[in-house]
């Protein structure tokens, strides 16, 4: 049967299992979508179209791929404005699917923006579908990159939907997605590493989460009695109330990553930045790298063994090895859990401190506090933004389930928070799902809001209102970094609760401690039926929060 180019796409998406896709138009591909039953969720604006897709691959570990279309071509409006969604996607390594219009043949080189390099710089795999016929072909390459390997975007460029071909000539079979065990000999290299070290230390990636593998890792965990930290990206891929969890950032974590003589990394990067650790005299360490790919191999710091495979079956592999060689025993190391809680409770006793504060303006810590209190933390999704939000969050936020707080930003755009929250209720629709606030992401987000009415998703803003860029301006804590450029209208001035009651929200503004507990519980309340809510507590500025290793605060 002859079917045109945008009906191919839509059905090989739905072979592949997708639900929806997110837009901002237009698009070529977006009737062809509608006309086969394929749900859009159109956001307002391409950025979001990007990042709810994106946010929805990083949230289910990639099981399930989120697809977005945007405006591009010769008129790549939507496009430029999407590049910083892609961008953001790439810089983290998130398996989404971008779908455009391509520049179609006759007219490139003609607009000054060459679409074909700009999605080059940041996407994984970038494919031009230059034959209508070469659609399943270019769908399976799209979906084998998206399943196998290292996670990142993929960018689809399709510079005539409406040509056509023979859907039966080459029938579309759904991509499985492929994984690689690691070499045997390099798995007895590091076990022997590991058991002779003295103080290891296991610093898990989000690599973890994307295979799937948080029960692997606990379980090797427990075996080899080994402490472990996670990045933020993979905040949860370990139980952060297990005896052997130390934590993200902060005291303790500096404290064991300085005091580690090997680190056994799994998933990660490695890569000192902005949001990660730098490790402490890495020369002095054995570091062993597990990792699907080469590309961090011997990056930044010099790799003493590498492990090369999916995380699942890396994990699977050293267990095994050790098992095997110590009649099933693993390793003991002394009271490790007990010096880990006590290096736990010691770094965290000023945030635990505040969390229960009656201070006002409201501590942002008592909001986190509270926060955990209301939610069901194995039934729930908590994301921050970038800003006090992102660091006071990463430092206290108890984490019990993979995902349950998605931590993003090798760097930190900001305004996603929003997305993650939406796509989150899409993943997880019985999940309440809130996301957490300053000034500044609240801006990116406004316009979006209306989403969520027209959607009916049930997610709730909260607030942290500070009245300024916290940390940037001066105050206790010092001089700040950029007093030029801190203040912004605050509660005083703007009642943003009025502002977006008036949208349709369930809205509140809250101003005593007491109040806290009962305002989420209600907000949580209204987000079942499906209304969103924005709750705006008027807080204190108060920058503080557990400190990467080897950064100044940002
Ligand atoms: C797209 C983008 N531009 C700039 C920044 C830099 N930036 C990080 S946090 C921030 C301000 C945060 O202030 P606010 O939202 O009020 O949060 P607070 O720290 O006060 O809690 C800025 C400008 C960024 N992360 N993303
Ligand atoms: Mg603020």
């Amino acid at each position: 049967m002859t079917i045109d180019v945008a009906t191919g796409i839509s059905r090989i998406l739905k072979q592949e299992g997708v639900g929806w896709v997110s837009t901002f138009p237009v698009c070529r591909v977006n009737n062809a979508l509608g006309r086969e039953g394929v749900p859009m969720l159109m956001m307002r604006d391409d950025r979001y179209a990007v990042a709810v897709a994106d946010a929805f691959s990083r949230i289910t570990g990639g099981s399930r791929i989120g697809v977005c279309t945007f405006q591009g071509g010769v008129n790549a409006a939507g496009m430029q404005y999407a590049y910083a969604g892609m961008a953001q996607a790439y810089e983290d390594g998130s398996p989404v699917l971008c779908i455009t219009d391509g520049v179609p043949a006759g007219s490139s080189g003609n607009s000054q923006y060459d679409v074909a390099s700009a999605m080059k710089t940041v996407s994984k795999w970038f494919g031009y579908l230059d034959k209508p016929e070469r659609t399943p072909e270019l769908m399976r390459r799209a979906f084998t990159m998206l399943r196998s390997g290292r996670p990142g975007p993929v960018i689809l460029a399709i510079p005539n939907a409406t040509a056509t071909y023979d859907e039966t000539a080459d029938p579309y079979r759904p991509v499985k997605g492929w994984k690689s065990a690691p070499d045997p000999a390099d798995v007895r290299a590091a076990v022997d590493q590991l058991l002779g070290a003295r103080n290891p230390l296991i610093y898990a990636g989000e690599g973890v989460i994307y295979a799937g593998a948080s029960e692997d890792l606990k379980a090797l965990a427990e075996l080899v009695n080994v402490p472990v930290i996670t990045t933020l990206k993979a905040k949860g891929a370990f139980p952060e109330n297990h005896p052997l969890f130390v934590g993200v950032r902060g005291d303790q974590v500096a404290h064991y990553l300085n005091k580690s003589d090997l680190i056994l990394a799994v998933g990660s990067s490695l890569s000192p930045g902005r949001f990660s650790h730098a490790i402490p005299d890495a020369a002095k360490k054995t570091i062993i790298h597990c990792n699907v790919d080469e590309l961090h191999i011997n990056k930044m710091y010099p790799t003493a063994h590498a492990v090369i495979g999916d995380a699942r079956l890396t994990l699977q592999a050293l267990r095994q090895e050790v098992s095997d060689r110590n009649s099933g025993a693993g390793r003991t190391a002394g009271n490790v859990a007990a010096e880990v809680r006590a290096a736990r409770h010691e770094a965290l006793a000023r945030y635990r401190q505040v969390m229960v504060s009656d201070e006002k303006p409201i501590n942002p810590y008592r909001v986190y506090g509270d926060l955990m209190e209301v939610l069901d933390l194995r039934n729930s999704f908590v994301t921050h933004e970038s800003g006090n939000t992102r660091d006071q969050l990463s430092t206290v936020f108890d984490t019990l389930i993979p995902r349950g707080f998605l931590g993003w930003g090798n760097v930190s755009t900001l305004g996603f928070s929003l997305a993650a929250a939406i796509a989150a209720k899409k993943a997880f629709p019985e999940r309440a799902s809130v996301a957490v606030t300053g000034e500044a992401g609240l801006g990116y987000m406004l316009g979006n809001l209306e989403v969520l009415l027209r959607e009916k998703l049930g997610i709730t803003v909260v607030h942290i209102s500070n009245g300024g860029f916290a940390g940037y301006g001066p105050g206790f804590w010092g001089p700040g970094h950029d007093p030029f450029t801190h203040q912004v209208l605050g509660p005083d001035e703007v009642d943003m609760s009025k502002v977006i009651g008036a949208l349709g929200f369930h809205t509140e503004r809250v101003s005593e401690p007491a109040e806290v507990i009962p305002a989420l519980r209600r907000a949580l309340d209204v987000n079942t039926s499906g209304r969103p809510a924005y709750i705006e507590f008027i807080c204190c500025q108060y920058p503080v929060y557990g400190q990467w290793v080897g950064r100044s605060a940002e």
